[in-house]
């Protein structure tokens, strides 16, 4: 519900992780949250969990640091595959990014080390086959916290985290 409500007023509203001081989670937008709903049966339907946050936080330059931003999987399964990991990130050059996944048992996979040299902005979707480190998640519980964590190792280029999201398929 909260994940598809309208923003109201984007700009003035200073939504932190979907969330406004301002307005709350914005206004309810029925069509989306019903729409929501079916997504998540079909999903399940099929053994697929799947979640999305949008969150535009600012990432903090030449500071290793960085930022975590959290995926809380509250379904108990055992992951059969990962079918998405998918990351956008505004970035002015984005081999100053380091951002790697972490599982529920602290399981650390990078996705990015620092490629793409001055190419603006990490608009990616990591599979187990362009990403084969990801196999590692397989056979391991999905509930819990999953952290994105995001590095910029370099001054000047900064950018900020829009929103990534988590489809895995579950054993059945
Ligand atoms: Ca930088």
């Amino acid at each position: 519900m909260c994940d598809t409500a309208d923003k109201i007023d984007p700009n003035r509203g200073k939504y932190i992780d979907g969330y406004s001081k301002m307005f709350g989670y914005g206004r309810i937008n029925a069509y989306k949250a019903l729409k929501a709903v079916k997504d998540d049966m079909e999903n399940s339907s099929r053994g697929i969990v799947e979640k999305n946050i949008l969150s535009g936080v600012a990432i903090p330059d030449n500071d290793l640091n960085g930022i975590v931003s959290e995926i809380q999987i509250d379904e108990e399964g055992i992951v059969e595959s990962v079918e998405a990991v998918s990351v956008d990130i505004s970035h002015t050059y984005i081999g100053d990014l380091f951002v790697s996944l972490v599982s529920p048992d602290n399981t650390v996979i990078p996705l990015h080390e620092g490629e793409g040299g001055g190419k603006d902005n990490l608009s990616e979707t990591y599979d187990s086959k362009n990403k084969p480190e990801l196999k590692q998640f397989e056979g391991k519980s999905i509930k819990g916290k999953w952290q994105l964590k995001i590095v910029d190792k370099w001054a000047q280029d900064r950018g900020t985290l829009n929103n990534w999201g988590l489809k895995i398929k579950v054993k059945t």
